[in-house]
């Protein structure tokens, strides 16, 4: 049996190291190619606020685990410790007494592969299989592998690989300043987000097509204006664009679940709601929404909170809180009476427009011959009485 064995860090593991895999299943024909990422690399201490092993090989998984004859193994993961390819290879012999084991390495691997712990063992024992660029080309490559032939009877193979242009260290330095998504596998990039590993952000193109397909057709086009009025809205005032943008994205993801939908929501999230909420599923978006938008994709606070106040509103905003729930008022495509003064208002003065915005909703809601939520109320309450306040102390905007 032909076992070939890709190991490394995958801190975090993407679509170069896919292709290689690719390739090495091509070229080598392996009856099984096990991918092997480590506990602790021996030769570098792993990069603070990195992912756990465990999540590592989860993202791992994510990568590789669809492609056939590929095993994600955890041996590493599980012996603890430094991973020294030494250990894998008599762990993996011993399961396996007649298997011939392959080493898929890196180019710069094998440069100094001298230093491995316990290399000629190694050699001796594995065939290797560097993955090279322009090998030809690469007259060190060539002059290493024609070393350690002839010093140690290496069978080396070298697999014509073109690497992608990022590698796991510059993904770490860009994933938190919304790139890198086309880098990495759907799958592994999603878990990257919902956990914000590497302080990752969202790519805010990747998030629109998540939030979109869990929107009605008819919602995208409002979702897609109240993005855009809530980044106009954030340079107006302050606010950082992308998170603006972020929440304008995800505030109404749950927006077309049913009642029922809703309250199995509220259910798993422990969301704690009112009888008025219960009878209620347009105010029950706002907390659902909020709590998936965390759970799927990993919100910070200060988003979070902007979506599950985005209907109601409350005492004492946020800046972020104020733009979101003035940008679903107001963007391009809502067109009810009054809208051209509150959009005036919104970009003239922030905290009027909110009154404006709050008194508008209660006076739909009774309209309609209901009675508006208290949340509404309370906020309503609030902002006339610090915009009297204002008033009196004659204090600007
Ligand atoms: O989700 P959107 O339609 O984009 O906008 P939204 O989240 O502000 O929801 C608006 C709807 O919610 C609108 O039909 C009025 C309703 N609403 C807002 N505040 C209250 C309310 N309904 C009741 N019963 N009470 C409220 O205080
Ligand atoms: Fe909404
Ligand atoms: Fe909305």
């Amino acid at each position: 049996m032909n076992i070939a064995i890709y190991g490394g860090s995958f801190n975090p593991p993407h679509l170069g190291h896919r292709e290689a895999v690719i390739t090495a299943l091509e070229e080598l024909k392996p009856d099984r190619l096990l991918i092997m990422p480590d506990h602790q690399p021996p030769h570098k201490e792993m990069e603070e606020g990195s992912p756990t092993p465990e999540q590592r090989l989860e993202l791992c998984r994510l990568t590789f685990g669809d492609l056939e004859g590929v095993e994600v193994s955890s041996l590493e993961l599980d012996r603890r410790g430094k991973s020294y390819t030494y250990d894998t290879v008599c762990d993996l012999e011993r399961a396996w007494p007649d298997a011939r084991l392959t080493l898929i390495i890196g180019t710069d691997m094998l440069l100094c592969f001298e230093e491995w712990y316990h290399f000629e063992y190694l050699l001796e024992h594995c065939r290797i299989a560097a993955l090279a660029r322009d090998y030809e080309d690469d007259g060190k490559l060539r002059e290493t592998a024609e070393r350690l032939r002839e010093e140690y009877g290496a069978e080396i193979v070298l697999l014509n690989h073109v690497p992608m242009p990022m590698s796991s260290t510059e993904l770490r330095e860009i994933l938190h300043r919304r790139l890198g998504a086309e880098s990495i596998r759907e799958a592994a990039y999603a878990a990257i987000i919902r956990h914000r590993y590497y302080g990752a952000m969202p790519e805010l193109s990747w998030l629109r097509e998540q939030a979109y397909t869990m929107l009605d057709e008819r919602r995208i086009a409002h979702v897609a204006g109240c993005e855009g009025e809530a980044i106009e809205l954030a340079r107006r005032w302050g606010e950082d664009p992308e998170n603006a943008a972020e929440a304008g994205i995800l505030h109404d993801i749950t927006k077309r679940l049913s009642h029922e939908e809703q309250l199995n929501l509220c259910e798993k999230y422990a969301i704690i709601c009112d009888s008025a909420e219960r009878r209620t599923p347009k105010l029950l978006h706002a907390k659902t929404g909020a709590a998936v938008a965390r759970d799927l994709f990993g919100v910070p606070d200060e988003i979070y909170e902007a979506i599950r106040w985005h209907t109601t509103g409350k005492p004492d905003m946020t800046l972020l809180e104020k733009v979101i729930y003035l940008a679903d008022y107001i963007e391009p495509t809502r067109d009810f009476p009054g809208v051209e003064k509150l959009r005036e208002l919104a970009y003239e003065d922030l905290d009027r427009a909110l009154l404006l915005g709050l008194q508008m909703t209660i006076e739909e809601v009774r309209s309609h011959g209901e009675e508006p939520y208290i949340d509404t109320l309370t906020a309503c309450e609030w902002y006339e009485e610090r915009i009297l306040e204002r008033r009196d102390r004659h204090v600007d905007p």
